[in-house]
């Protein structure tokens, strides 16, 4: 192979709307004998045929055994600001091992909540991409010793020091996300598994070596796979800690982090919200569309996120049978929302908004509205009922104003401190 010549070969993005081709997208209540449904009783059966779709063709399969999990709780206080003022946050920091076959993985989570409160708290859980100490200013919060990637602020030899804590607060409004009344837990995604391609030996991937994605079995969990299963092992663990509603969990992501909030929340219904913040390609985004970053592009930069069989849409996205509005709609009839950026076109705000429109005809079978929007609306306000969709002025990111919207996303639905 002449990787010169392969290179050579990639697309360059698309950024224009007149070179989007012309495509035609499966109805979302089509199922596998090419009959539409009609009956919200036949829903079930729909989701899990839309479901397998994706198992098989994109993101694997997971791996059916479970695994022992051992939850301690390590560390427990009051949060304070580093000004030394005191707040009403209670912190907990968790240890949760997953084990299997004389192989374990450890976790470390935390769990921030109001504090004093006998109440029980909806909780938005996600999983974050530096470190536990990334996501406040706070020196009780343990580093992580996990692989992290070099680029990233206050990394030495892949491994977070000291200097990397804060670095991502803006991305955690934990403050005013408590004051709400609301729960949020975080872990970091490479405790689950870590974020490069080592032929899916390490991470959560070591506890199933029998369910190993290769040539061979091109079904399997690939990275994303992996998290998004990881996501439902913490919702496990917050099912049954003391002060979380246990059917007020909401799972949210950002970007590769969004697309894995939406596979999770798309197969684990304990998920009551499901968000997905600039998730563009593998996430909310069409992928028929060919805008912005392509299934090409994406596989041949991280070739470990999906699974084998997705590459046989490299450059083929006219061949692919179903596409991402079918994962917004196997949500169905749990609330979804989409957060677009106006200048991540690299994600497709349109091709995030679409997907949610074309996932609307779900909704409405069960009795819900989606989206009715199908072209990108003013910025910085939430349209939506069912499936909620804001295009936020700026860059690829996850802000306080995000926060603002999916928790007033999450209040309209029900979701708030009982
Ligand atoms: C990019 C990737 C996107 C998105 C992003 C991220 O490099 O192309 O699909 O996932 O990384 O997760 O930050």
């Amino acid at each position: 192979m002449i990787i010169g010549a392969v290179d050579a070969q990639i697309r360059p993005p698309n950024y224009e709307e007149s070179a989007v081709p012309k495509f035609t997208l499966e109805d979302v209540l089509t199922g596998p004998d090419g009959k539409k449904i009609e009956q919200a009783s036949q829903w079930p059966t729909q989701r899990q045929f839309l479901l397998g779709l994706f198992a098989e063709q994109e993101y694997g399969t997971f791996p059916n055994e479970p695994v022992h999990i051992e939850t301690k709780l390590v560390e427990e206080g009051q949060y304070k600001r580093p000004s030394g003022i005191p707040t009403k946050i209670r912190r907990r920091q968790f240890l949760v091992t997953l084990s299997r076959n004389g192989q374990s993985v450890p976790i470390q989570f935390v769990v921030w909540s109001p504090l004093n409160s006998t109440g029980a708290h909806p909780c938005f859980l996600g999983l974050n991409f530096r470190g536990n100490q990334s996501t406040m200013d706070d020196p009780s919060i343990f580093i992580t010793t996990s692989w992290c990637d070099a680029r990233h602020p206050g990394v030495v030899n892949n491994r977070a020091t000291e200097a990397s804590r804060a670095s991502h607060s803006d991305r955690w409004p934990i403050e005013s996300v408590v004051e709400r009344g609301y729960a949020v837990a975080t872990a970091h995604y490479c405790d689950i598994d870590p974020d490069f391609d080592d032929g899916f030996e390490n991470g959560v991937h070591a506890l199933f070596p029998e369910h190993r994605c290769t040539e061979a079995t091109p079904d399997r969990w690939g990275s994303i796979g992996a998290w998004a299963w990881g996501l439902s092992r913490l919702a496990d663990v917050l099912v049954k800690t003391d002060g979380i509603d246990p059917d007020g969990l909401i799972v949210l992501g950002h970007s590769r982090l969004g697309k894995t909030a939406l596979w999770a929340g798309a197969n684990d219904e304990r998920f009551k919200i499901v968000i997905s913040n600039n998730s563009g390609c593998g996430g909310a985004a069409l992928s028929k569309r060919c805008y912005g970053e392509s299934v090409a592009a994406i596989n041949r930069s991280f070739p470990h996120w999906f699974n084998r069989n997705f590459r046989k849409f490299n450059d083929a996205e006219d061949q692919l049978t179903f596409d991402q509005h079918q994962l917004i709609a196997s949500i169905a009839p749990r609330p979804v929302y989409i957060a677009s950026a106006i200048k991540d076109r690299w994600a497709d705000p349109l091709g995030e908004l679409l997907s949610g429109h074309y996932a609307s005809p779900a909704f409405a079978l069960l009795g819900k509205q989606g989206l009715d929007l199908n072209e990108l609306p003013k910025t910085d306000t939430s349209f939506g009922d069912s499936i909620g969709y804001h295009l936020r002025e700026g860059e690829h990111d996850l802000t306080p104003l995000d926060w603002t919207l999916f928790m007033d996303f999450a209040k309209r639905h029900g979701l708030e401190q009982q």
